[in-house]
């Protein structure tokens, strides 16, 4: 392929997701930053949106640019390659980790507890996107995992007692990694006996229910990079109970048959 018509083809677009993602925020830095991608611009939708694109344009062995992470079931489904960041927009490797609100620890010391024990890694979250992309329900999906990893959700629930009814919330985006891991976190509370309820949002909202102490918390907050902006605007109201996951990490992503290696080879 010749990659000038590639970026003719596409539009001079990045096929984006839900505008508060923090890779959204890193593509829209990249256009800025890198001077061939001037006349860019990264048009946002919805994760799912951005799978489907993704999807017909492989199918059509077309070129396509998405803000792309790992982990995500499209790396098991397609083949895709990171291009390369020269210039560090997209930051290196990352972590997600688990925030609550102040004084869970105090008034809910089991649910506390578990979401401090709660973690896992790249491939086991994998494990669940990929059955949900395959079909079965978010729910079955978190069930069946505990079910076949019951080692792991013991070492997240030692040192806890059951409750009764308990209620608990837990924010979330609905990105495919994030609906794997709330999914997962939310079964293992029920089962602990708590009444729990999900409530998907917005990235900046899900930060602040946190730091204004509405919702117990959430396994979603990719560090240092991604959400470095919420991290420091919220640090100081809420809990940070460190790492749920090691490995992650943000980029742009094309498919492998694109004869494109870095950032810097998308024509102007
Ligand atoms: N993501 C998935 C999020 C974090 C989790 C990479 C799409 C974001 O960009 O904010």
């Amino acid at each position: 392929g010749d990659s000038t018509n590639y970026s003719e083809e596409m539009n001079y677009e990045i096929t984006g997701i839900e505008a508060g993602a923090g890779v959204v925020k890193a593509a829209q830095t990249a256009t800025e930053e890198y001077e061939n991608l001037a006349g860019w611009e990264v048009a946002t939708s919805s994760s799912g949106a951005m799978a489907t694109a993704l999807g017909e344009a492989i199918e059509n062995e077309e070129p396509i640019v998405v803000t792309g992470w790992t982990p995500h079931w499209k790396f098991a489904k397609y083949d895709l390659k990171y291009l390369e960041d020269p210039k560090e927009v997209f930051g290196g490797e990352e972590q997600i980790k688990t925030m609550v609100r102040k004084g869970l620890e105090g008034d809910k010391p089991n649910a506390y507890k578990i979401l401090d024990q709660f973690n896992w890694t790249a491939k086991d979250m994998e494990t669940v996107m990929l059955d949900i992309n395959e079909g079965t329900s978010e729910q079955e999906a978190a069930k069946k995992w505990i079910e076949n990893n019951q080692d792991k959700v013991d070492e997240w629930t030692k040192g806890t007692e059951k409750v009764e009814g308990t209620e608990v919330e837990l924010v979330y985006v609905n990105w495919d990694s994030e609906i794997a891991s709330t999914n997962v976190v939310a079964e293992v509370l029920k089962q602990q006996g708590f009444e729990v309820t999900i409530t998907p949002l917005d990235n900046g909202p899900m930060w602040e229910a946190v730091a204004e102490g509405e919702v117990a918390g959430m396994v979603a907050a990719w560090l240092p990079g991604t959400h470095g902006d919420l991290y420091e605007q919220h640090k100081d109201n809420l809990e940070d109970l460190g790492a749920n996951l090691e490995g992650a990490k943000i980029g742009l992503v094309v498919p492998k048959y694109m004869d494109v290696e870095s950032i810097e080879d998308l024509k102007p």
